[in-house]
């Protein structure tokens, strides 16, 4: 038996890659239909080779670290928040992206491209984000600054990049890999009727590991999340754990609330904290609807 990647799943016909970088077409054993389990792109595998023309069998698949719905794929390590000046920057949706990366262990980082329009915006977001601890980078596909402290920083990862159309994610991939992707104003996605889908790769080229996929963009917060457990996915928010007046503190405007009060000593970012309480809305809504 050997073990490999899968890099590209399509009409039931997944291609995996080898450790020497050799890919194999294969077909998944039926006992995974009956037990519901779909192989995704970044799962690694144990296959048997086919032979000739014939194609080979997926016989196993190992332990995924993670696995995500949209977009469908496992053991992504690293996710990349794509921010930019142009357009404006959608920071409740880079919020939204932190705490799923947060949420389900996944490493964050942004990086801040098109730096050459506006190179005020990445320090502002160092600022914003430092508490949290999430890196913050400023590139520029265009001009290339930046590109190889990004690339040091995936590498090592299976890697995702997210964020609002627009931003540079395509670019960006294309620069780092080498590879052309779809990328401006023409959408990568392949049109049946209202139907749309899209057909996910694993590109491994100079050493990085990266998702061709907007990644979680889709990803509105947890359906399933708690209120209470919002603020858990805001690391900054743990140097204040029990400091509120009250216990359990939603650090929703109650008074005395120790948050509250790390915004108005600057030690918080202020625009954050704001969106933090729109999230946690949104996710009250979505509690007390969880049943409908
Ligand atoms: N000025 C500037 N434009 C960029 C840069 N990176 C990407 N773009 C442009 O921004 C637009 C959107 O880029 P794209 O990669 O498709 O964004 P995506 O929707 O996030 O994948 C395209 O017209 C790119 O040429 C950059 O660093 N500087
Ligand atoms: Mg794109
Ligand atoms: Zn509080």
């Amino acid at each position: 038996m050997r073990e490999g990647t899968i890099v590209e799943g399509r009409g039931g016909l997944y291609t995996v890659r080898d450790g020497a970088g050799t890919d194999y077409v294969l077909r998944a054993k039926k006992k995974f239909r009956r037990q519901n389990l779909t192989p995704l792109v970044g799962d690694r595998v144990c296959f048997l080779p086919g032979s000739l023309e014939e194609h080979g069998w997926l016989e196993e698949i190992l332990p995924r670290t993670f696995q995500g719905l949209r977009p469908p794929v496992a053991n992504v390590s690293l996710l990349v928040v794509v921010l930019a000046p142009e357009p404006a920057p959608d920071l409740l949706l880079a919020d939204k992206l932190l705490v799923t990366a947060f949420g389900q262990g996944i490493t964050p980082l942004i990086a801040v491209n098109k730096q050459e329009l506006d190179a005020g915006l990445a320090p502002r977001m160092r600022v914003a984000y430092a508490p949290a601890g999430v890196p913050v980078l400023a590139v520029s596909a265009a001009t290339g600054e930046g590109l190889d402290a990004l690339s040091q920083a995936l590498s090592g990862h299976l890697s995702c990049f997210a964020g609002q159309s627009g931003a540079g994610k395509s670019t960006l991939i294309s620069r780092l890999t080498g590879r052309e992707l779809a990328s401006g104003a023409i959408s990568p996605r392949i049109r049946r009727g209202r139907q749309t889908t899209r057909h996910i790769t694993l590109i491994e080229e100079r050493g990085l590991r990266v998702l061709d996929t907007p990644g979680f963009s889709l990803l509105e917060t947890p359906d399933d999340l708690e209120p209470q457990q919002l603020a858990r996915h805001y690391p900054e928010f743990e140097a204040y754990l029990g400091q509120c007046r009250f216990d359990p503190c939603l650090h929703d405007r109650e008074p005395g609330c120790a948050v509250a009060e790390a915004v108005s000593r600057g030690a918080l970012d202020a625009g954050r904290v704001e969106r933090y309480r729109e999230l946690l809305a949104q996710t009250k809504e979505k509690w007390s609807t969880r049943y409908d």
